[in-house]
């Protein structure tokens, strides 16, 4: 039987449901998480609450339990539900309330939802790279909200997907700003490149690990907005997220990057990355790139 968490009760997952007034179904009037589990132990665990307190608060919403209780009910969750490797997909609303733009009065209480979802390691895409298309980016301003509002980031995706692609390299104007679903990195002279963490894009926990791995390891970094063209002349292009971690991206509009296999640096990346995993969740077997 598989279980999930509604308000703080872990209950059985096909009786986990909410109202047609949630104000997360008929607004998007939320945010949420994704938390990556490697041999049932969370992954950056610490990261993902904080930033999903971030973000409630930046809406106005507060989170109805501490961080110490969520990763207590999720730790819960994991062990129920003998989740091995995959996610765990979490979201809080603003509650259920008759249908209104203003915010509800009274004590309307926040909507909090988790469930899991069995995943392996994107074992095949991590080895070989993925293709990807470049998008103008419609999304609104306030990028480093995850909010649930996503349509954005869905148009974008589909577009690639019909494509034949993997993801979505957003710009704004000449500015690349992040993909539908990641963050993108360039390597340019050997400098790791990414978007600085500003309303435009969202601060991605795995970028940040990556940035730390990369100042552990004397791999030179910026924090910078890059272009188009930087994007284009660049030695190697990857994109970060929680479930494809540092993704080699080999193709952009048809055109490859450079040679079009993944570049140096990157798979060096890959495997800080994975032994950052092994040291927090233990030793990956079956399980590597
Ligand atoms: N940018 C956007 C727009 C994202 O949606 C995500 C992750 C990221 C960057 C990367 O952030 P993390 O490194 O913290 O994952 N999106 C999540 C999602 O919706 N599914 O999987 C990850």
């Amino acid at each position: 039987m598989e279980f999930a968490l509604l308000n703080g009760e872990i209950i059985e997952r096909s009786q986990a449901k909410v109202d047609v007034e949630d104000r997360g179904y008929q607004f998007g009037d939320g945010i949420y998480e994704v938390i990556r589990v490697y041999n049932g132990k969370m992954f950056t665990a610490a990261e993902h609450l904080s930033r999903f307190k971030r973000s409630s608060e930046s809406i106005g919403i507060t989170l109805p339990f501490s961080s110490l209780e969520l990763t207590e009910m999720l730790n819960e969750l994991i062990i129920k539900n003998n989740l091995n490797t995959g996610n765990i997909y979490m979201q809080v609303t603003r509650g259920v309330a008759p249908r209104n733009h203003l915010f509800p009065t009274g004590n309307v209480v926040p909507t909090l939802t988790a469930y899991t979802i069995n995943g392996v390691r994107p074992l095949e895409n991590l080895k070989s790279g993925v293709k990807t298309i470049l998008t103008e980016d419609i999304r609104w301003l306030r990028c480093d909200i995850k909010s649930l509002n996503l349509l954005g980031n869905l148009l974008a995706k589909q577009k690639a997907s019909e494509q034949g692609c993997f993801e979505a390299i957003q710009h704004r104007g000449q500015d690349v700003t992040e993909g539908s679903s990641s963050n993108i990195f360039i390597v340019k002279n050997g400098t790791v490149i990414t978007h600085e963490s500003n309303h435009l894009i969202l601060k991605g926990i795995t970028k940040d690990v990556i940035l730390n791995l990369c100042m552990k390891n004397n791999i030179p970094v910026q924090e910078r907005t890059f272009s188009l063209a930087e994007l284009e002349e660049a030695e190697e292009v990857f994109l970060s997220s929680t479930t494809a971690e540092v993704m080699p991206i080999i193709e952009i509009d048809g055109k490859k990057v450079k040679s079009g296999i993944p570049g140096p640096l990157t798979c060096k990346l890959q495997d800080l990355f994975q032994k950052e995993i092994e040291r927090q969740c233990g030793v990956l077997v079956d399980n590597e790139i």
